[in-house]
């Protein structure tokens, strides 16, 4: 039966796609900001574990998302830095993506969670391909810049650089096709380790993967960690690189699909990638059945993630997020002081996050223009974009004993409104408008989703901005992806207030496309409002788990590309 089946076709391997991903990022930030630390085991707390630990810590046998407890038992040395406040963080993304965004020709340069970049250097690798002096491969020049040809580094092209899998040499190319993509990545490995050392030249250390897709450059990088690169030299036979990896690895698998193999295989033990792709009991078909309520084409989206293929394409860079959001957990607040505390803060987070990323404070002239003698500034910032909604979400909160009988959005709830103008009026002290926007909006939807204020167990509050305007793109976003928003816009589909950033779901984020776990759901009953609903009746359309939008059928596909776009800004972390 396993022979009848043919090898999934292959799309999109004629691509060079780069993926960045900081070495022990939090870590890393915390050591810039104070150096001594370097050399000493450092964790990163949030509550009671550590988001991350760095290098001298891992040594200990410390890991990332440890208890605390754990790690000073096996590391009694370990310093602990505090990293709730994630804001020192967001900077340091922003600074590196804009700097490996300034290299990018096509402009498709595509963040995931706060440390990681795709770059799709296609046309880079194409016109520095064609510049190959083949007689004098040792010398060879790196182009940058199709403008200044002497912007560039000098290069050895006769070798990789960095690691490169399999690690054997690789025997000779059968064909000049071969040959070509194998300089091809060649090239690629070249650039990425030019611009793993222009991240260096802001204190940050990274590791790279080079390969024809982003399924794999992301496995690739995974290999060589930390401060060091791995070229995946057989993008076009995977197999032997991605079957020994256990299901977890593979971005675009999640626990709903790992389960659905298992049953498939009638096993209990965690499944490789080799079990799941040879086993006869596993096609296309045989998934899309096993994944059933999920999202059109799932099976197929599965099987060609398990053969390596995957042709979702580096999303085009954006100047403004989509959307910001800032959200904290609590172990039960129960009285309305609390919540207000709570909305206190997280608001104040939330306006500071959006100075810092939708103003343009680059010179912008004051009409009428100031006299040079004028006390005034002669120049003032500029919105890059507003959001016109604002959403509240909020959670109870469950004792460890109850955890384990919900699912993690058990009992999540939004409810938007428009976003008030005066937000955007920098003259307020933000004190003010804090207190403006929790007294005159949110609390008033803090009390619509939570009607019984005498029986409050409050384990989450979200607050997001959304419905951005002004958005623009560094490169043209695609015309489905603009028609798809008008639709929104007009209404024909209605927004439910939700949009799901989880930070501990990283890779989850990262291939919506493929993770889009749509349910059915029923027509929301107000406009821009509706609670979240887990509704088993199939209606005409199926809400999107990432944003809580019902989709009509047709416009699935596109609705996944759409959030493909979605830099989502992260969120603060909730453990439980
Ligand atoms: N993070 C988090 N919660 C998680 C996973 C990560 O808050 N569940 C944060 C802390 C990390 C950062 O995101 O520093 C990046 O995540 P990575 O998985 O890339 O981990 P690191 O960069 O810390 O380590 P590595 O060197 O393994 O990439
Ligand atoms: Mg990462
Ligand atoms: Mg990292």
């Amino acid at each position: 039966m396993d022979s009848k089946r043919k090898a999934p076709r292959r799309k999109g391997d004629d691509r060079v796609i780069l993926h960045f991903d900081l070495d022990c990022f939090y870590a890393q930030c915390i050591e810039n900001a104070n150096p001594s630390l370097k050399t000493l085991p450092l964790g990163i707390k949030q509550k009671s574990i550590l988001a991350t630990c760095n290098y001298v810590a891992r040594k200990h046998g410390v890991k990332k998302l440890m208890g605390i407890q754990e790690a000073k038992r096996l590391c009694p040395d370990l310093v602990l830095a505090d990293g709730e406040d994630l804001s020192p963080f967001r900077d340091v993304s922003k600074r590196i993506y804009s700097l490996l965004k300034s290299y990018s020709w096509n402009g498709r340069v595509e963040r995931l969670g706060l440390d990681e970049v795709f770059l799709d250097v296609t046309d880079i690798v194409a016109y520095n391909l064609a510049l190959l002096n083949h007689h004098n491969l040792e010398h060879s020049w790196f182009c940058l810049s199709r403008e200044d040809p002497e912007k560039g580094f000098e290069f050895d092209a006769r070798e990789v650089k960095g690691c490169v899998w399999p690690p054997e040499p690789e025997p000779r190319p059968q064909d000049e096709g071969d040959d070509n993509q194998r300089l091809r990545l060649l090239l690629g490995s070249h650039l990425g380790f030019h611009l793993r050392q222009q991240i260096e030249s802001l204190g940050y250390t990274s590791a790279c993967g080079i390969s024809t897709n982003k399924l794999l450059a992301k496995l690739a990088g995974d290999k060589n960690k930390p401060r060091n690169q791995t070229t995946l030299l057989s993008s076009a036979h995977p197999a032997p690189f991605l079957d020994p990896l256990p299901l977890s690895k593979i971005p675009g698998i999640g626990s709903k699909t790992k389960q659905a193999l298992k049953t498939l295989l009638k096993t209990d033990e965690d499944l490789t990638v080799h079990n799941a792709r040879t086993h006869p009991a596993v096609s296309p078909f045989a998934l899309e059945r096993a994944l059933d309520g999920g999202e059109k084409g799932i099976g197929q989206k599965v099987w060609l993630l398990l053969h390596g293929i995957d042709s979702s394409e580096v999303k085009p860079a954006r100047d403004i997020p989509r959307q910001i959001s800032i959200e904290d957990t609590y172990r039960g607040l129960t009285d309305l002081s609390q919540i207000r505390a709570g909305l206190v803060q997280i608001t104040t987070s939330l306006l500071k996050r959006m100075h810092v990323d939708l103003l343009d404070d680059s010179e912008q002239p004051v009409t009428p223009p100031f006299p040079s003698s004028s006390p005034f500034p002669s120049s003032k910032p500029r919105w890059l974009g507003q959001p016109k909604t604002i959403r509240l979400t909020t959670r109870p909160y469950y004792p460890p004993s109850e955890r384990d009988d919900f699912e993690y959005n058990h009992g999540r709830a939004s409810k938007s409104a428009p976003l008030p103008r005066y937000i955007f009026d920098l003259a307020t002290n933000t004190g003010m408008i804090v207190e403006r926007l929790v007294e005159g909006t949110l609390l008033p939807l803090f009390h619509s989703l939570n009607p019984d204020s005498n029986n409050l167990r409050i384990g989450l509050l979200n607050v997001c901005v959304i419905n951005m305007d002004g958005e623009k793109h560094a490169a043209g976003g695609s015309d489905i992806m603009a028609a798809f928003q008008r639709q929104k816009e007009v209404g024909e589909i209605r927004a439910v207030a939700f949009a799901e950033e989880r930070p501990n779901h990283l890779d989850d984020v990262a291939f919506a496309s493929q993770q889009l776990d749509m349910e059915p759901a029923k027509d929301s009953d107000s406009d821009e409002e509706a609670e979240w609903v887990d509704d088993d009746d199939h209606q005409d359309g199926v809400r999107c788990h990432l944003c809580g939008c019902v989709i009509p059928v047709f416009a699935v596909e596109a609705h996944g590309r759409w959030h493909e776009l979605d830099e989502g800004y992260r969120v603060e972390p909730r453990w439980w």
